[in-house]
């Protein structure tokens, strides 16, 4: 029987999660975890506890209490933020996956944590950027990454821990916004669409981007933490994506729905920047081969589900 701490669940991806592993593996067998008291409805229906991950003590006292037997490790700052106070992302990105390694060693836990398009930089291949290239990144939360992904490396090949983890392209949801991150503009788009029938784009016509829809993104997640371990030659961490697209591409897709939309762009010089050192397109056959990564949803039938999940909310 599992028991999972899950850190930042009630972030974009561990409120979804959260409710996910437990409908999976039990209410009681998922502790959630946040710095601040939460809101979301993550914490309802389980055990919720309060945990700052800079706070190594804390962090095993919570994880001894309630016996657990995997770590999903998912605080950190997103790229703009990291970008606009990068010593504090340094030590909350690193020092919060340290202390979370650490309790995974001592407790020999499983792991997870997500890594991202992030680790790429402006020298590593732009189309379908392989599984193994240059990983140069220029921001400070690549650097976070990358040396995270290392860590992960490190803890599993030095103290036996199973790390595991999967680089996210942006994420598409619905449910809690995503907060800091350079792909933001395509959860934001599909919000102001309904709202107001326009979005100004922070991002340029012609950048490319990889993206997910946040049920495969979880789906993604749980079919890595319940492969076999023994086949995973890339564990930290695969490539992983559903879609390469621009914002006139994401907009052609909601007019398909909402004829009049109107996408203008007011373009925001350092999340452009970070757009463009990061891949257009990634090439995700390590997942796919080792583990059956299969996405479900086209960029068509998630624009589709998220226009109808928004306007079901909003009514
Ligand atoms: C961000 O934009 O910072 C994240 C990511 C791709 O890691 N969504």
């Amino acid at each position: 029987m599992k028991r999972i701490l899950v850190t930042g669940s009630s972030g974009q991806i561990g409120s979804e999660l959260v409710a996910a592993l437990r409908a999976r593996y039990g209410e009681d067998q998922v502790i959630a975890t946040d710095i601040k008291p939460s809101q979301s409805p993550a914490a309802a229906g389980g055990p919720f506890e309060l945990l700052d991950v800079n706070n190594r003590q804390a962090f095993l006292d919570i994880a001894r209490k309630y016996n657990i037997d995997t770590v999903i490790h998912l605080a950190a700052l997103l790229s703009a933020t990291a970008e606009a106070n990068p010593l504090f992302a340094w030590e909350l990105n690193m020092g919060g996956l340290l202390n979370a390694l650490e309790v995974a060693r001592e407790l020999k836990c499983q792991f997870f944590t997500p890594s991202s398009i992030g680790v790429f930089g402006p020298d590593s291949p732009k189309d379908l950027t392989p599984q193994l290239t240059i990983q140069r990144p220029i921001t400070m939360y690549g650097i976070n990454k990358v040396a995270g992904e290392l860590l992960c490396d490190y803890y599993y090949r030095k103290f036996g821990v199973d790390t595991r983890g999967l680089r996210f392209p942006g994420l598409i949801s619905y449910l809690t916004p995503p907060g800091g991150g350079t792909t933001d503009y395509a959860v934001a788009m599909f919000f102001e669409a309904l709202r107001c029938g326009e979005y100004s784009s922070y991002i340029d016509k012609g950048t490319f981007m990889d993206m997910m829809y946040m049920p495969d993104a979880i789906e993604a997640i749980i079919q890595l933490m319940e492969a076999d371990s023994a086949k995973l030659i890339h564990r930290n961490a695969y490539n992983v994506s559903a879609m390469s697209i621009d914002p006139e591409l994401l907009a052609a897709e909601i007019r398909k729905l909402l004829p009049s939309f109107k996408l203008t762009y007011q373009i925001d010089p350092i999340r452009e920047q970070i757009a463009q050192s990061w891949p257009n397109s990634l090439d995700t056959s390590a997942a796919r081969n080792e583990w059956g990564f299969k996405p479900r949803y086209t960029l068509e039938a998630m624009a589709q589900d998220m226009l109808c999940q928004i306007a079901a909310r909003n009514p």
